[in-house]
């Protein structure tokens, strides 16, 4: 669907490339259309330009606030050239049609950027070129929009191998920028607005967001903090419905939603699984027949910190499991679902928030995260490579066990939830020692043994659960050491991404001592 242009209409503040631009388009016998400044640069260059308000039959007014918002432009640039209706609209209302639009838009961030006062950013939020935009890429089918100056050659060079057209793959292009453009020109718009009043939340929503409550507070009391919830709906903490409890609070929200995306890794059809989190890492997570069993081996891992977590469920909230959780001090549970006789059981503990998302986030969902730092925000796809479909290779003289092979993928399962550096020592499908946020491996996977010594105490048992457990490591092992000081802890097998110049070291530290290791080939970093 190459389109000939016959007709462009040019309106730019920034008038870079702008007279080579219409020279060539010129040449090749499209007709001109400008707004004042634009049409006078033309005009001193030599071009033969019609002035839009000769097509509008309008003045420009309003100290040019009123330019191009005129049918006669917006038929011309909306108008299906193939649609009878629009083309008879067209000859009734003498409406020439617009193929090429090339608008770049009042200088408004520039404004704001010189430290402008409030009246000259006003005046320079650009009405009439967004509207042109948007409406162009909208038609993209027949209009070529251009944002961009540094667009002028490729439009050209189309039109140079095309006989003067555009073809519909370009003008897609084209189109999907000229959005972009238009969004990160109102999220300016918006931010620098919220910030000229008195509590800048509402501007937040520039990043996407539909507000859903002011918080009381940020990550500490003096924050401002505010929820949002995203167009994409996902189940999860900020889709969920609250049945009762406290308000959630800024890390409560984030723990909570550590919490499910960690439980959301085990299949509710397969296993009934618990996640217990404090500080956005898990403190104890397992599976079990039932939810009641999944929590009690979850708390068994480190019962200390357990206390006022976050607790996420993968199946819905029975009386067994509310019973158990709420016997210690817990400041969130979060689940599927609950029965009426779980739901009443919460209520005796009146600050508990019970929050039902209706169903699980999909582990292995598209999605993105996003994370701000200082002037602006990284953005990255959703980790979502789930342990079950990873390949193992086997890298050890001996291999895993099948008792060996599930744990290291539960451990795996989890360590993905843990910050990094993350060591995870599982058993049964429960975690037995979880090293978290360290800045050395060793000491992560230092700190998880003294963690399983502790537990052992506390539970009155005769060793701690990391003899005979399988580890898990998020990234590969720069060097032997943390490996053996799980091996010295007694685990038999490891599961880690491989991939170290000293792959080698590590593996034959492993063989030395009988355990088996596997390779996923994926690290699952999390800072
Ligand atoms: O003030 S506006 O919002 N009203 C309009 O109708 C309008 N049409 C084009 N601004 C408008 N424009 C903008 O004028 C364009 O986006 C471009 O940035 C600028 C070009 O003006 P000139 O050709 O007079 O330099």
């Amino acid at each position: 669907q190459p389109r000939r242009i016959h007709r462009a209409l040019l309106s730019v503040s920034d008038k870079t490339g702008l007279v080579d631009f219409a020279r060539e388009l010129a040449r090749h016998g499209v007709e001109l259309v400008s707004t004042g400044g634009t049409r006078a640069a033309l005009v001193e260059a030599g071009l033969a330009v019609r002035d839009v308000a000769d097509l509008t039959g309008f003045p420009e007014m309003m100290d040019g606030r009123l330019k191009t918002l005129h049918p006669k432009v917006h038929g011309g640039l909306l108008a299906i050239r193939d649609d009878a209706a629009h083309a008879a609209a067209m000859v009734e209302h003498g409406i020439a049609p617009i193929d090429l639009l090339a608008v770049n838009l009042y200088p408004f961030e520039a404004t704001v950027a010189k430290g402008a006062d409030f009246a000259t950013c006003i005046e320079n939020i650009d009405i009439g070129g967004p509207a042109m935009v948007r409406a162009a890429a909208k038609n993209h089918a027949d209009v070529a929009v251009v944002v961009d100056a540094g667009d002028y050659a490729a439009v050209l060079a189309e039109m140079a191998s095309h006989g003067g057209a555009t073809t519909l793959a370009l003008r897609r292009r084209l189109a999907a920028k000229a959005y972009g453009r238009t969004a990160a020109y109102d999220a300016a718009i918006s931010g620098w607005f919220a910030e000229t009043l008195e509590d800048g939340a509402p501007g937040w929503q520039a990043l996407g967001g539909r507000l859903i409550e002011a918080l009381r507070y940020g990550e500490n009391p003096h924050q401002v903090a505010a929820f949002y919830r995203t167009p994409e709906v996902r189940p999860g903490v900020a889709t969920a419905r609250q049945v009762q409890g406290k308000q959630l609070s800024y890390n409560n929200i984030n723990d909570t939603d550590a919490a499910y995306e960690c439980v959301a890794e085990f299949d509710p059809k397969r296993t009934a699984a618990c996640a217990i989190i404090k500080h956005a890492n898990p403190c104890g997570v397992a599976e079990g027949e039932t939810l009641g069993e999944a929590y009690r081996k979850a708390l068994l891992c480190d019962q200390d910190s357990a206390f006022g977590g976050i607790v996420a469920l993968n199946r819905t909230l029975d009386v067994e499991a509310a019973r158990l959780i709420t016997g210690i001090f817990t400041e969130v549970i979060i689940a599927p679902d609950a029965t009426e006789e779980a739901i009443a059981i919460v209520r005796a503990k009146k600050n508990l928030r019970l929050m039902l998302a209706g169903g699980l986030p999909d582990p292995r969902g598209r999605g993105v995260t996003l994370r701000s730092v200082s002037g602006g925000f990284v953005v990255q796809s959703r980790d979502n490579i789930v342990a079950d479909d990873l390949e193992l290779k086997v890298m050890t003289k001996r291999a895993p066990t099948e008792a060996e092979l599930v744990d290291l993928r539960f451990a795996f399962r989890v360590a993905k939830h843990v910050k990094s550096n993350a060591v995870v020592y599982a058993r049964d499908r429960m975690t037995v020692g979880i090293g978290a946020g360290q800045m050395s491996r060793v000491d992560s996977a230092t700190i998880a043994v003294r963690k399983a010594e502790a537990a052992a105490r506390f539970a009155e048992l005769p060793e701690p659960l990391t003899k005979g457990s399988v580890v898990a490591s998020d990234a590969f092992y720069p060097f032997p050491d943390a490996l053996l000081v799980s091996i010295r802890a007694g685990a038999t097998a490891v599961i880690q991404p491989g991939g170290s110049i000293r792959d080698e070291e590590v593996i034959k530290a492993a063989d030395d001592h009988g355990v088996a290791m596997v390779f996923t080939g994926v690290r699952h970093f999390r800072h």
